[in-house]
């Protein structure tokens, strides 16, 4: 299988392994936290899936002080030859992008910082072919999407800055990459038009946490518990596979935000 696109043909992905205080990860609902245990289990079948479908699979080791580092696709956006480290709109998540910077450093001849004082988090942007989708949210403001725009325009992409639904934490909570024409979404974040160059498939109704899904070369890695999702997927001709991620959804988190793969 040699897949070539940049939307979704990767080779490598970086990880980092819950750590015990994700307990007290950021939500926005009440409830209970996740449990950490559990949570590595299902981190470490996340890792495992990734790495059966050709990637190369970096774990990092988790960090105590910050709850939510797990979640690494908040923190840079990366491209096959540079990387972007952006500035997350929590303050709390914040040093999340010193961490990271050794390992990204490593990896990236060109390595950028998101320019100027605007805030921008990775599950806010969806990269397809040739567009950068950035979603305006409670986490990334219009500084940051034209700070990120001038840097992703020199890498070819068309910078597009779009409206996250009301009460949904980021843009990709409701999106996700298909394939280099096609993207699922929520029925509320389609209607707002901004796929309409695209050909869409909506998350049937209901199951719309399924829609923060991954496609990863020859897979499309969907959430466990979304049987309507998965026969959707299917009929349209996309191999599918689905994961538990019951650990991540308590403090907001899903597929996609738990790698950068590249
Ligand atoms: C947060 O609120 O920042 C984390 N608890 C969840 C982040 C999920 N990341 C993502 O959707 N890209």
């Amino acid at each position: 299988m040699t897949i070539t696109n940049r939307s979704y043909g990767f080779k490598r992905a970086l990880t980092r392994e819950p750590s015990n205080s994700v307990v007290s990860g950021l939500r926005t609902s009440e409830g209970p936290g996740p449990d950490p245990n559990l949570f590595k289990n299902e981190h470490h079948t996340y890792v495992e899936s990734l790495e059966a479908h050709g990637l190369d699979v970096t774990v990092l080791p988790p960090l105590e002080a910050f709850p939510d580092s797990v979640f690494v696709e908040d923190v840079a956006i990366c491209m096959s030859s540079a990387a972007v480290l952006l500035r997350p709109g929590a303050s709390s998540r914040r040093g999340e992008v010193d961490a990271i910077k050794p390992t990204l450093v490593d990896i990236f001849d060109d390595l950028i910082t998101l320019p100027g004082d605007g805030h921008v988090d990775g599950g806010d942007v969806l990269l397809t072919e040739k567009d950068a989708f950035v979603g305006l949210s409670e986490r990334t403001d219009q500084a940051g999407f034209k700070a990120l725009s001038s840097v992703l325009s020199e890498f070819g992409y068309v910078p597009k800055c779009v409206e996250t639904p009301l009460d949904v934490l980021h843009f990709k909570t409701d999106c996700g990459l298909l394939d280099a024409n096609t993207i699922f979404a929520t029925r509320r974040l389609a209607r707002t038009g901004c796929f309409d160059a695209y050909q869409v498939i909506l998350a049937p109704d209901g199951e719309e946490s399924a829609a923060n899904l991954i496609r990863v070369n020859d897979i499309v890695l969907v959430s466990d518990g979304y049987p309507r999702t998965k026969t959707v997927l299917m009929n349209a001709g996309y191999q599918v596979k689905t994961l538990p991620t019951s650990q991540a959804g308590l403090i907001d988190g899903g597929l996609s935000c738990m790698s950068l793969r590249f």
